[in-house]
C-alpha cells in the first residue's frame, strides 16, 4: 500500500472563473496583436469560437453518468452523495508495480495543467471543456508496464449504495473502458482532476476521469478505481452492450454513422445551429497516425 498524505491540487494551480475569463481574453488579445492564428478553422467553423469554452453551468448540468441515472439532469441531481475522499486506485495486470495507490499518490508529483478540449458525445452533441489534468502518459510508466501490456483497462467504482443507477440494469456494472497502449500514452490523453480551474464536480467524474479528446465521450470513463494492464483488448461496457453500435475504438468519425443516426453534424450544447463534425474531433493532425493502415469503417 502506498498511501501518502493528501497533496491535492495546490491552490496556486487553481484559477477562479473570473480570473480565468480575463486570462482567456488576454491570451486572445495578445494572439491577435501578434497576428498569431490560434486555431485552423474547421470546415464551417469560425476559428474564433471553435474552442470557446461551454459555460460551466452547462458542462456541469448536462451529463452522461448512468451510475446516477439515464437522464442528462440525473448526475447533477444525484452525484452529490458520492464520497470522493479518501479514494484508492488499484493498479493491476501486466506491470512491475501493481498495488493500491491513494489518489494523491497516483497524481504525485505531477502538476495538473489546463487543456481546452472539444468533447463529442456519440449522441451528436458536443461541448468545449477547459479541463485540469495530467497526461496519462506521465502517470502510467511509473507502474512499469511489461511488454505484454498491449491495452489499458479502466473501471469505475461499483457501489450501488452511492450510485443508485447501479441498482438498475441500465448497463452491466461496473462501467469499463479501455485504450490501446499507444492511445493511452498519447500526449493528448488526460487523467482529469478538474475543470474551469476547480476540482472536478462529482457529475463530471470526480475525483479522477479519463479524457480522450479524439474519441466519443463514452471512452472518457468517470470516477476511476482500477487501472489494469492487459494483453487482450478489454471488453468495454458499451461495445459489450451493443457491438453493432459502439466499437472499441470509438474514434470521432463523420464518415461512419451510428446505425441509428448520422455522425456528420453535431450540436454544441447551448447553440442552435449544428456544426460539421471533424475527423478525430479536430485532432487528426495529432492522432491520425495512430491508425495508419487500419480500416476505420471496420475498427470503428
Ligand atoms: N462511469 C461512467 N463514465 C462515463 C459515462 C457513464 O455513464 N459512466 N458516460 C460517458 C459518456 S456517454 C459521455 S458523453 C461522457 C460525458 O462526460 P461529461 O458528463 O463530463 O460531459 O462521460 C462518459 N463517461
Ligand atoms: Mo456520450
Amino acid at each position: 500500500m502506498l498511501i501518502k498524505k493528501p497533496a491535492d491540487i495546490r491552490p496556486s494551480e487553481i484559477t477562479p472563473p473570473a480570473l480565468y475569463a480575463q486570462r482567456r481574453a488576454f491570451i486572445k488579445g495578445t494572439a491577435a496583436l501578434a497576428g498569431t492564428i490560434l486555431l485552423g478553422p474547421g470546415p464551417g467553423h469560425a476559428a474564433d469560437d471553435d474552442l470557446k469554452p461551454t459555460p460551466y453551468k452547462d458542462i456541469t448540468s448536462y451529463n452522461n453518468f448512468y451510475e446516477f441515472g439515464a437522464s442528462k439532469t440525473d448526475p447533477a441531481e444525484h452525484a452529490g452523495r458520492l464520497k470522493t475522499r479518501p479514494w484508492t486506485v488499484t493498479v493491476e495486470g501486466h506491470c512491475e508495480k501493481p498495488g493500491q495507490y491513494a489518489l494523491e499518490d497516483i497524481l504525485a508529483p505531477h502538476t495538473a495543467e489546463e487543456r481546452i478540449y472539444r468533447l463529442r458525445c456519440v449522441e451528436a452533441w458536443s461541448m468545449v471543456v477547459p479541463w485540469l489534468g495530467i497526461p496519462l502518459g506521465k502517470i502510467l510508466p511509473r507502474f512499469q508496464p511489461t511488454a505484454s501490456a498491449k491495452y489499458v483497462e479502466f473501471t469505475t467504482l461499483l457501489d450501488p449504495a452511492q450510485m443508485p443507477g447501479q441498482k438498475t440494469r441500465l448497463l452491466d456494472w461496473p462501467y469499463v473502458e479501455g485504450l490501446r497502449m499507444d492511445e493511452a500514452l498519447h500526449p493528448l490523453t488526460l487523467l482529469a482532476t478538474g475543470l474551469y480551474g476547480k476540482e472536478l464536480p462529482n457529475q463530471n467524474g470526480a475525483p479522477l476521469r479519463l479524457v480522450v479528446p479524439w474519441k466519443y465521450g463514452f471512452k472518457s470513463i468517470k470516477s476511476i478505481v482500477k487501472i489494469r494492464f492487459s494483453e487482450q483488448m478489454p471488453r468495454t461496457s458499451w461495445a459489450g452492450e451493443n457491438p453493432a453500435e459502439y466499437g472499441f475504438y470509438a474514434n470521432v468519425n463523420p464518415e461512419v454513422d451510428h446505425p441509428r443516426w448520422s455522425q456528420r453534424k453535431e450540436r454544441r450544447v447551448g447553440e442552435f445551429f449544428r456544426r460539421d463534425t471533424l475527423p478525430f474531433n479536430g485532432y487528426a493532425a495529432e492522432v491520425a497516425g495512430l491508425y495508419t493502415g487500419m480500416d476505420l469503417h471496420r475498427f470503428f
